[in-house]
């Protein structure tokens, strides 16, 4: 049902505080039905697909960014609050997007209107609807790609992928964020690239509800291990707005929420390779029988402490990434290669939540230095985006280690450390960093390293139809830390 404009108002008038908003009756509590989220290509078809573009360009047209009726009010949501790359981020989510369509439902006055998802492992190029430059269409904004094939993986549904949660060894969490989550974002850039706007394109909405319902779908596998209900990991609540905060524990399931999928199965292919212009792949970790990228030639840094809690184990200087991939090689002083070993095989952090992630290399006693610096962390510090770059639409897949020679695509997992591009610099630049780090201790110790003489980090170019060429990441230091705890 839709309502007139006048009705709508009158509704929106009288709900539109983030706590009456909050007080909204609670579906799926009890003996309330369950409502399905739909894929876009079936929600369009349905009289909903008018009741939401009226509530985003209804939302679009309300200025005022301290009402729920507006959809600045929603950007600013996931700006002040949102947890990416930090724990809770699937969950938080979740949250955020029930929020959302609460809203979009009090201001259509369609009471029954569902978020839709955007299945890309299905129809990997944007749909139409939200392309469409026709003015006045309220899901048009600018983008650099529409087709995120080049996004996707199935790595986070591989059957060694069953811890949930970030910290533990190959969680589900870690994983999915990463790809398609932050590459999904690079490859859309515009909005999408960068996290302080992201939410301003619609399509992010239909995103992230792809991701909460990937979610859902791996969870609902035998082996999958999300924490159980009584586990400590559900206490507390998560804050979205001044006087609007969920339980975490409402977040566990789509039932305590009161909706499930139309499709709670988990991708098993990838998607035909739709074309919409030309695809170009530059050495891409679907391409079959890519070698690891040529080492270039860089200024070493040595060993130093960085801090209290940091010592650098040394490092490389001035890394300039543009279309091509690279690889950096860190060589390794005798004493850093002994620690390092001693910390491969001491580390608390090494095999985490999975006993069959112990390293092979002979154990050593622990090292003092080891003891007191039991994580490694892969440093990419003092990260700027070129000009050309800041809108984003490319991402590297970063690797540790990978062979010098052989398939790229066949050794991938476990030298995999995670994605760069205008998101996640973005995102660490939101935390107050123009750095990232990765947590590689269980990574390194699952590769069975011992006594390396040098670590060789690779960044390899996943490149769309629009990308832009030219320099797009100047880093300053690439450099092997270890820490006291976990970045
Ligand atoms: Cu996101």
């Amino acid at each position: 049902m839709i309502s007139g404009p006048f009705t709508r108002r009158a509704f929106v008038k009288g709900t539109a505080s983030a706590i009456a908003l909050a007080s909204l009756p609670r579906l799926g509590v009890g003996a309330t039905p369950t409502v399905i989220r739909l894929e876009w290509q079936t929600f369009k078809t349905t009289p909903h697909y008018a009741s939401y573009l009226n509530a985003v360009q209804t939302m679009k047209a309300n200025t005022n960014s301290a009402k729920p009726a507006s959809w600045q009010y929603w950007v600013n949501v996931h700006l002040n609050y949102c947890p990416h790359d930090l724990p809770y981020f699937l969950a938080w989510h979740r949250g955020y997007i029930y929020y959302f369509e609460q809203q979009l439902r009090t201001v259509s006055g369609d009471s029954a209107l569902i978020l839709p998802y955007w299945d890309y492992y299905t129809y990997p190029v944007m749909p139409s609807e939200f392309t469409d430059t026709a003015s006045g269409n309220p899901l048009y904004v600018s983008r650099v790609n529409t087709n995120v094939y080049q996004a996707l993986s199935l790595s986070p549904f591989a059957t060694s992928v069953t811890n949930f949660q970030r910290g533990l060894s190959n969680a589900f969490e870690t994983s999915l964020e990463n790809v398609p989550h932050d590459a999904v974002h690079d490859t859309i850039g515009g909005d999408m690239g960068d996290i302080t706007t992201a939410p301003i394109d619609p399509i992010f909405y239909l995103h992230h509800c792809n991701l909460d319902r990937l979610w859902n779908a791996w969870s609902l596998r035998s082996t999958s291990k999300v924490p159980a209900a009584n586990n400590s990991y559900w206490n507390g609540s998560f804050t979205y707005a001044s006087g609007l905060t969920m339980t975490k524990s409402r977040t566990r399931t789509t039932t305590g929420l009161g909706y499930d999928y139309a499709n709670d199965k988990m991708p098993t292919v990838l998607p035909p390779q739709t074309r919409e212009g030309r695809i170009i792949r530059v050495q891409g970790q679907t391409m079959p029988n890519q070698t690891r990228p040529a080492v270039a030639a860089l200024t070493t840094t040595p060993p130093r402490t960085v801090s209290s809690t940091r010592e650098s184990l040394g490092g490389v200087t001035s890394v300039s990434l543009g279309n091509n991939s690279l690889s950096a090689a860190i060589p390794l002083q005798a004493t850093s290669t002994n620690t390092l070993q001693s910390v491969l095989t001491t580390s608390p952090a090494v095999g985490l939540g999975n006993s069959s992630a112990a390293t092979t290399a002979s154990p050593l006693a622990a090292t003092p230095a080891a003891t007191k610096f039991p994580y490694v962390k892969l440093v990419l510090d003092g990260l700027a985006l070129a000009q050309a770059a800041k809108a984003g639409g490319f991402f590297y897949n970063v690797y540790i280690n990978l062979p010098a020679t052989g398939d790229v695509n066949a050794a991938e997992a476990p030298h995999f450390v995670g994605t760069l591009g205008s998101f996640e610099i973005s995102t660490a630049a939101h935390h107050g960093m123009n750095m990232m780090d990765y947590d590689v201790t269980d990574l390194l110790a699952q590769q069975g390293v011992t006594k390396l003489s040098q670590i060789v980090v690779s960044f390899v170019r996943v490149n769309s139809a629009g990308s832009p060429s030219g320099n797009a990441i100047a880093i300053q230091e690439i450099r092997i830390e270890l820490g006291t705890d976990a970045p």
